[in-house]
């Protein structure tokens, strides 16, 4: 029987390309995001794959919203072998002083009360079946604070100290919990960030040679294909022009 995943966040960047992945790898799918016309397309395009591609979309910030969508599943579809928590999002890049409360609001509900409403609901059937495995999307934020990164680096590493504090919960149910660390990846994060101010976006980017989505989800790939004996713990996964969350190297080279 196919296995399944849930992805958090899969209608762009990181959880798209993780979804796309986890289809060739054969698994069946629940994909969730705000953005049901994307979720349509990614089901359409990927279902001649022969795998199940369930649809959720609601706001994960919304506890009820989160709730519904999770009683509409079969309980066939509650069976989930995997969780990629990956939806979040920075907003603004603002010091400490001039910070939007709105902005920080974003960041904390959904980075870190929306992954634990997932959480809630999926984990106690890996705990029945003693099986599963948790990634969490973490970030270098969450290993370093950069300026003006304030709250969001906060929640990133929230995410960090959530991931080992499942480790050491569900250590005695066999549940692997991993994540992923990775430093600049072009996607929407940005264009997010910046409240949809693309010039400023493009700049995050200029001049080297960032992650794309697909790099991530390779390396997510790796984590769920290790034998069931191997947990990743956490992998740092940096763009080679990024040495750390501060220091870029622009080259101007052409991309890859
Ligand atoms: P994108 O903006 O491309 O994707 C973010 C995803 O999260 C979208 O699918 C979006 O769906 C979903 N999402 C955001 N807010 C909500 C919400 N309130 N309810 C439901 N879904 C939501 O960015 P990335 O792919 O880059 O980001 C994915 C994860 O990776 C995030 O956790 C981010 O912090 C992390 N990360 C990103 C890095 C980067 O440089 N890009 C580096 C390190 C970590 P929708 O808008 O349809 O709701
Ligand atoms: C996204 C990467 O460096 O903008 O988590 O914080 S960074």
């Amino acid at each position: 029987m196919r296995k399944r995943a849930l992805v958090t966040g899969a209608t762009s960047g990181i959880g798209e390309a993780t979804t796309i992945k986890l289809a060739d790898l054969g698994y069946n799918l629940i994909i969730t995001g705000r953005r049901k016309e994307r979720l349509t397309a990614l089901q359409k395009k990927l279902e001649p794959k022969g795998v199940s591609i369930t649809i959720l979309a609601f706001d994960i910030r919304q506890k009820q919203e989160v709730d519904d969508a999770w009683n509409h599943l079969s309980a066939e579809e509650l069976k989930i072998d995997i969780l990629v928590n990956n939806a979040g999002l920075a907003s603004g890049l603002d010091p400490i002083h001039n910070g939007s409360l709105d902005d920080w609001e974003a960041m904390i509900d959904t980075n870190l009360k929306g992954l634990l409403y997932i959480s809630r609901l999926v984990s106690p059937g890996m705990v029945d079946r003693k099986s599963g495995h948790i990634i969490n999307v973490s970030s270098i934020a969450g290993v370093e604070v950069y300026a003006n990164g304030n709250v969001y680096c906060a929640s990133k590493h929230a995410v960090q100290a959530l991931t080992k504090g499942m480790r050491i919960d569900l250590l005695p149910y066999n549940i692997k919990v991993s994540s992923i660390s990775p430093g600049m990846v072009d996607t929407e994060f940005s264009i997010v960030r910046f409240h949809g101010d693309k010039k400023k976006a493009d700049d995050v980017y200029k001049g080297l040679t960032p992650l794309y989505a697909n790099d991530v989800a390779d390396a997510i790939e790796f984590i769920v294909t290790r034998p069931p004996h191997v947990n990743v713990n956490d992998m740092l996964l940096m763009p080679t022009n990024q040495a750390s969350a501060a220091y870029v190297h622009r080259n101007n080279e052409e991309r890859d």
